[in-house]
């Protein structure tokens, strides 16, 4: 299992929050999502077998926040 933290700008409350823990734990091989209102992050324990950090980062932009490299 790696660990990542990814950038999550864009969030605004907790339910941005809740919705950006979702997006990232509805990719398989994702175990782990914190993200963090404050840091503009997200920390993700995952199975680099299954799943990158780019993709990651493209679904957070899908949902309608900012994720930059
Ligand atoms: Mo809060 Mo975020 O009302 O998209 S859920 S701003």
């Amino acid at each position: 299992m790696n660990e990542v933290t990814i950038k999550v700008e864009g969030m605004s409350c907790g339910g941005c929050v809740r919705n950006v823990t979702g997006v990232l734990k509805a990719l398989a091989g994702v175990s782990e999502a914190e993200v963090s209102l404050d840091g503009a992050s997200a920390r993700v324990s995952y199975d680099p077998a299954q799943v990158t950090p780019e993709q990651m980062r493209a679904a957070v932009e899908a949902a309608g926040f900012d994720s930059p490299a």
